[in-house]
């Protein structure tokens, strides 16, 4: 196979001269082609099949110990100014990275075979979808990409018909942690990841694609791609609304987006539109529409259960490849809160001992096709996307951030977004458990200044007729001995309907000055059994708290200097004379 577009067939030529593979495959995204791969990986040893009879085709691949997180220290965006970057990326000239990546690609598919994976991020006939094609050696990382993207024949036949696409280069390299970059060049809509098999930093249509790359585009277009789970929410009636929610990594996107209503709420569902990305563009009807240019899950294995996410747990025992997860004596998939079935082996491929630590890794992952969801929505494919009615902000706090407030305006919402902050989870390499300044959740994600992207949301109430009101929620605070004050999981539709009934006006709420909050009898709480203290500090604010974070959010805010959008400020001296008075 090649391609009628010139530049591709360029490029890949010019990689190929580069990297002197011992062979080239196009891939055309077949199922045929999943398998033969599959098979062939089985024999290598990269992969093993999961117990046939409880998991069919299910398959098992250990990463190297040291490649199993996102590496943000070893993330660049690489263009033609640091300032327009910002402090919240780390920044490469152009040239020095291009050095610094060739010397390492030189040569080094040398006996491997290098794949051309042509994909589509976003449905295929859809006007809003953006392509891309991946170059790897990495066998693991096209049957991922198999199942994530709308991958093969039909991206590159789009491809062939509109011209452009992003160039991704991946090789996994030596593994090895001193030799690993992941760099992005946003001006020329190109990726070179070097070292890393991992999800975020390998399969390149995810996060160096449809946020990164995407981002800057959606920048200078008019749109936005945001780290967001898409939802529909149906009530009893029939009514779907559709909500969109930014949570920093491991914060519960893929669970809220799989939810599955209490049984206080029975007659309502939850409709699955995507779990971690949303590109969202102002549509001709003058609302914001969101697709989700993802085609499958690459979820967090641990705390997934019977219990917690059903829909979840149950998709995942068939078709799916699980990444750094414990297994039992019979060959079945394990981790920590499965509440099933006991660990033989470790996910470093040892006799499990307690005394290694986890079973499973705590960033383990599953890898599955949407369509596996029994909760996928009908409208997940829809070319225009969906319209979008609510946008909710969250963080994993301990203390501080109450169950949910609203925003008092677009403006103020954008406010509440940069202010969100969250404990650092084992999604990323360093450090788990500390706070960190995470706005909208795209920390790691944003490829551009985040001033400047503060300014392009502000810009969005002159782009649509009718915006989203904005929310912010908080699932995890805890108590002094560390246990959760909120059940969480099914019983956060009780937060959603309460965020539903405000969009449309039919709930009073209580004004304080960080926003919205919900009155005693708002939300409901019925059935519960939640003590009414812990229910009273879930929907109230401790002001002193609250002024000390807003002189800190301050403090980062005016590290952006006179980028920062001045309507963000004012926003900010709003939120801090309320809390004064
Ligand atoms: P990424 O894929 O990394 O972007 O993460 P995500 O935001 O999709 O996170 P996910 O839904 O996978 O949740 C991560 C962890 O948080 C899992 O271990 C969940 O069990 C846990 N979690 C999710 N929702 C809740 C909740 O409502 N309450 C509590 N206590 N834990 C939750
Ligand atoms: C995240 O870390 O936010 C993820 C997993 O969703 S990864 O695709 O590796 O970024
Ligand atoms: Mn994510």
């Amino acid at each position: 196979m090649t391609t009628k577009n010139q530049e591709l067939a360029n490029w890949v030529s010019t990689v190929a001269a580069q990297t002197q593979p011992q062979e080239i495959v196009w891939c055309d995204g077949s199922d045929s082609e999943y398998q033969h791969i599959i098979d062939m990986m089985l024999e290598d040893g990269t992969l093993s099949s999961l117990n046939p009879e409880t998991h069919p085709n299910c398959y098992l691949h250990l990463s190297d110990p040291q490649d199993v997180a996102r590496v943000e220290h070893l993330t660049y965006i690489c263009t033609d100014a640091p300032d327009t970057v910002g402090d919240n990326n780390n920044w490469m000239p152009i040239a020095d990275a291009k050095a610094k990546m060739n010397a390492l690609f030189d040569g080094c598919m040398q006996g491997r075979t290098m794949y051309v994976v042509p994909y589509c991020m976003g449905p295929i006939d859809s006007p809003y979808s953006r392509c891309g094609v991946e170059i790897t050696d990495s066998p693991y990382v096209v049957i991922n990409m198999k199942l994530m993207t709308r991958m093969g024949a039909a991206a590159l036949a789009r491809i062939e018909q509109e011209g452009g696409f992003v160039k991704g280069l991946h090789s996994i390299g030596e593994l090895d942690p001193e030799r690993r970059f992941i760099m992005h060049f946003p001006q020329e809509l190109s990726i070179m990841s070097y070292g890393s098999g991992y999800g975020g930093n390998a399969l390149l249509g995810k996060k160096c694609h449809a946020l990164r790359i995407a981002s800057w585009q959606a920048k200078d277009e008019g749109w936005l791609a945001e780290h967001m789970l898409i939802l529909g929410l149906e009530s009893p009636a029939g009514e779907i609304h559709y909500i969109a929610a930014a949570f920093p990594s491991a914060c519960g996107k893929t669970n809220l987006a799989m939810l599955i209503p209490p049984e206080e709420y029975k007659d309502w569902k939850i409709w699955t539109l995507g779990d971690d990305i949303a590109w969202l563009h102002p549509g001709d009807d003058g609302q914001l529409r969101a697709i989700n240019p993802e085609a499958g899950y690459f979820g967090v294995v641990p705390g997934t259960n019977a219990k917690t996410n059903r829909n979840a747990f149950d998709m995942i025992q068939r078709n799916t490849i699980f990444t750094n997860v414990a297994q039992t004596a019979d060959g079945q998939p394990w981790w920590e809160d499965k509440k099933e079935g006991v660990p033989s082996i470790d996910w470093k491929g040892d006799a499990y001992q307690s005394s290694n630590g986890p079973a499973a890794h705590p960033n383990s992952r599953f890898t599955v096709a949407a369509t596996e969801n029994r909760a996928y929505s009908s409208l997940a494919e829809a070319p225009d996307g969906v319209p979008i009615s609510a946008i909710i902000f969250g963080g994993r706090r301990r203390e501080l951030a109450p169950l949910v407030y609203q925003a008092k305006s677009w403006e103020h919402g954008v406010l509440v977004g940069a202010s969100v902050a969250s404990e650092t989870t084992a999604a990323a390499t360093g450090k788990v458990g500390v706070v960190r300044r995470d706005p909208m959740a795209m920390k790691p994600f944003c490829g551009y200044n985040f001033a400047d992207y503060w300014g392009h949301w502000l810009s969005f109430s002159e782009r649509l007729d009718k915006l989203p009101k904005v929310f912010h929620v908080n699932w995890f605070r805890q108590n002094e001995d560390g246990d959760f004050l909120w059940p969480g999981f099914g019983d956060n539709l009780r937060v959603l309907e309460w965020i539903i009934k405000r969009c449309k006006g039919e709930v009073d709420a209580d004004e304080t000055p960080i926003g919205y909050l919900p009155n005693a009898e708002g939300l409901n709480i019925d059935d519960l059994g939640i003590d009414p203290a812990v229910w009273q500090s879930l929907i109230s604010i401790e002001p002193e708290q609250w002024r000390q974070e807003m002189d800190e959010f301050g403090e980062y805010l005016a590290s952006f200097g006179d980028r920062l959008p001045a309507k963000l400020k004012a926003q900010h001296e709003l939120v801090k004379a309320a809390l004064a008075s």
